[in-house]
């Protein structure tokens, strides 16, 4: 047995012989990787924070119980059980073995045992200064928290703005020559994430979308392969420095159009398939009304900045999210006797969560390569 494990274990046995009332914090981990913790209170405690959920406005009153589980008899997990009126909630914890630290698995399970169907407001609490993305949640840029598939769907909006899941890296972009300042901050989507903008326009409405780019930092062309989308035009493929050479200010044009009619246009930037290296990158985004007459070249040199009906210098200091404050809230539909369960990957030691919309990890997954270490572990001893 592992020291943490005693530790946790130790932990526990004291309490209960000192103050029964009180109810111990619980580790959990996987063999070779340092614990995560569940404190008293059911919140996660992680390198770079604390998770916690808020349920149904639960008042002080409110009682948990946390306690140390074993799922299929075999992964070491944490588990903590709370009443909110007829909702009873339980969220359990437990380390999958991902490269490099591992990902912490929070399931939060909610049961109405009153016989009436509800609609439970969740809100999910994160240290001040996180940001939100559309399936992720990042602290200082690194994304450390997936979030449940249609978790933001009721989020309120602003008129434009970007979902969170890439980064900003401001000074990042040198152009070479005299540009546009915005060329110089951009956003990167670490790992293959898209570096995704909406924009509110009339349903149905057509605009000119430009988009600027700056690679600062690879020499050669095939490096940053990338596809760039802007709704109702067509895609068009990127590789900035075989278009226009390293720290050579570029872009793109496009005849946009809300195709789908939902108010929004909308600019995603992708890594190309097999692209080398996935991390996609964006400058600048301008916004014109279709009527007007433009020149590439004088976008790029920032002379055309006031005829723009959006003029975004992305990853520099206007720049903003699409939904507003660092607090999600959603509500979870729970039929009468039924439930519900959502999944959380939570990032661990100074690693991240993987992209949502691309990684081939599932729950089922997680778990099988969990509980498959916990039995090498013990059949090595
Ligand atoms: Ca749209
Ligand atoms: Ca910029």
């Amino acid at each position: 047995m592992k020291t943490h494990q005693l530790v946790a274990i130790a932990t526990l046995g004291l309490v209960a012989l000192m103050e029964p009332a009180l109810i111990a914090e619980v580790q959990f981990t996987s063999p070779g990787f340092a614990p995560s913790k569940m404190d008293a209170q059911g919140r996660l405690i992680e390198s770079w924070g604390a998770l916690d959920l808020k349920i149904a406005g639960a008042d002080a009153a409110e009682s948990i119980e946390v306690k140390s589980i074993k799922l299929d008899d075999i992964i070491p997990a944490a588990q903590a059980n709370s009443h909110h009126g007829t909702v009873c909630v339980t969220r359990t914890a437990y380390r999958a073995p991902v490269w490099p630290s591992g990902l912490d698995v929070l399931t939060v399970r909610l049961e109405e045992t009153g016989g009436h169907a509800q609609s439970v407001p969740i809100s999910l609490l994160l240290p001040a200064g996180a940001r939100l993305g559309a399936r992720t949640a990042s602290v200082g840029g690194r994304a450390v928290v997936s979030l449940p598939a249609d978790a933001r769907a009721a989020q309120a909006k602003r008129d434009w703005g970007c979902l969170d899941d890439s980064t900003a890296l401001p000074g990042w972009g040198r152009p070479a020559v005299a540009c546009d300042p915005s060329f110089r901050n951009i956003r990167a989507g670490m790992g293959g994430v898209p570096i995704h903008y909406r924009f509110k326009v009339e349903p149905k409405a057509a605009r000119t979308v430009v988009v600027g780019f700056c690679e600062s930092h690879w020499e050669t062309s095939g490096q940053r392969p990338m596809s760039c989308r802007v709704e109702g035009a067509a895609v068009q493929p990127l590789d900035c420095n075989a278009k226009w050479g390293q720290h050579q200010p570029g872009a793109l044009q496009f005849m946009a159009k809300d195709e789908n009619g939902d108010g929004e246009l909308e600019v995603t930037i992708l890594p190309a398939p097999g692209a080398p290296d996935r991390n996609p990158i964006l400058n600048v985004i301008w916004i014109f009304p279709v009527e007007a007459r433009l020149e590439l070249a004088q976008i790029i040199a920032g002379q055309y900045n006031g005829l723009a009906e959006r003029h975004v210098d992305v990853g520099g200091a206007s720049d903003q999210s699409l939904y507003g404050g660092g607090e999600l809230e959603f509500a979870v539909q729970l039929p009468a006797q039924g439930t519900r369960e959502l999944q959380f990957l939570i990032a661990t030691g100074g690693g991240s969560v993987p992209p949502p919309e691309s990684t081939a990890w599932t729950p089922a997954k997680l778990r099988r390569a969990a509980a498959q270490v916990w039995r090498e572990w013990q059949d090595a001893r």
